[in-house]
């Protein structure tokens, strides 16, 4: 046997079969055919014992050489087949930083927030400070304290959602109950404004919500008179509306104010011409105001002798509408994203 020939050969055909080995199983079950028990190697040695004694050294010495020729080629494929797989794992794990971010929508604040935070802004800078008060009221404070006894016909002027048979606790229909909170605790002179929700039994239509928000005003000093009230209304109206924006007063009612307003502003749509938002009249209402009623203070003890105030109430649905021209207040709670987004 040549056992010279046999090498070259039998590490030619191991190469060409390594050629088109891509995995670890293959790669396996290969180098068990060559150097397994039952592998080449050992069939080869299996040939010693036919072998007389001066031959078996020399081919015993060849057969080791081969041996070690084939562990060092299977060495080298086991190599490059490990690092062939561990650049596949990488491939899978590899992010390509350069790829644009997947575009998240932001929220954004509702009007009415943007809406109540500039009718805030404008208070704080004619040093006015933000007063709260809770939803869940005490009827003395949205009604009683406010001049409105439970007998008084004016209750009925705002619907009331109450929580209690006896009619002791409600909604607060409006944020003139902070007022009273307020001059409760505090000494006057002072200047809140109180944003927050009101709740009426309204029937849900263009301009009517059950559940809406307001923003009270309240002003107490000495000598107040309706021309300081009538000056902030026209400041504020000015800064939210724009400067050619004039405030006209109309006498109305409320229980706890004497004497009381609607509040209208030269109409923002035709400038006081005449248009179909404003019915032709050239003015738009936008909230209630008047001097505070003796009584009202007599109830949180301030001397209505010493001091006088005004107050007034706006609804923050309607001024965002007459600002950003919706027709409906539904708008704002139907969730409509175009809507929204449109804002
Ligand atoms: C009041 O609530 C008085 N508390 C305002 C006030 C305060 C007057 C201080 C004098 C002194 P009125 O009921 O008119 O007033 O409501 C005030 C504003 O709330 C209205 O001008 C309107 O803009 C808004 N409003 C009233 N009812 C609704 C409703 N159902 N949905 C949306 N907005 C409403």
């Amino acid at each position: 046997m040549d056992l010279i020939t046999d090498k070259e050969k039998i590490i030619d055909d191991l190469k060409k079969e390594l050629e088109r080995i891509n995995d670890l199983q293959e790669f396996q079950n290969l180098k068990s055919q060559y150097l397994g028990k039952k592998g080449k190697i050992k069939s080869l040695m299996n040939n010693l014992k036919n072998l007389d004694e001066n031959s078996k050294k020399e081919y015993g010495q060849s057969v080791n050489e081969l041996k070690n020729e084939i562990g060092i080629i299977f060495n080298e494929k086991f190599t490059k087949l490990i690092e062939k797989e561990r650049e596949e794992k990488e491939k899978e794990k590899w992010i390509d930083v350069t790829i644009p971010g997947a575009h998240r929508k932001l929220g954004k604040e509702s009007l009415i927030t943007n809406t109540r935070k500039e009718i805030e802004k404008i208070f704080l800078g004619l040093g006015f400070s933000v007063a709260e008060g809770p939803e869940i009221e005490n009827s003395w404070y949205n009604f009683d304290a406010l001049n409105t006894p439970q007998w008084h016909p004016a209750r009925e002027m705002q619907d009331t959602f109450y929580l209690s048979t006896d009619k002791s606790k409600l909604l607060r229909t409006h944020t003139s109950p902070v007022q009273v909170r307020t001059m409760l605790k505090n000494s006057p002179p002072l200047a809140i404004i109180s944003p927050g929700r009101v709740y009426r039994k309204d029937e849900l239509d263009a301009t009517h919500s059950p559940v809406f928000h307001q923003v009270e005003g309240l002003y107490v000093d000495k000598n107040v008179s309706v021309s300081h009230l009538k000056m902030y209304l026209e400041v504020f109206a000015q800064k939210l509306f724009g400067n050619k924006v004039s405030v006209l007063l109309r006498p109305s009612y409320f229980p706890f104010t004497e004497p009381s307003f609607e509040v209208d502003i030269s109409c923002i749509f035709c400038g006081g011409k005449g248009c179909k938002v404003c019915k032709n009249s050239g003015w738009i209402e936008i909230l209630g105001a008047g001097l505070v009623h003796p009584n009202v203070f007599k109830s949180v003890d301030y001397d209505p002798e010493k001091w006088q105030g005004f107050a007034f109430g706006m609804g923050i649905e309607r001024i965002a509408m007459l600002k950003n021209n919706i027709p409906d207040i539904r708008e704002f709670y139907k969730n409509d994203i175009s809507f929204i987004e449109n804002l």
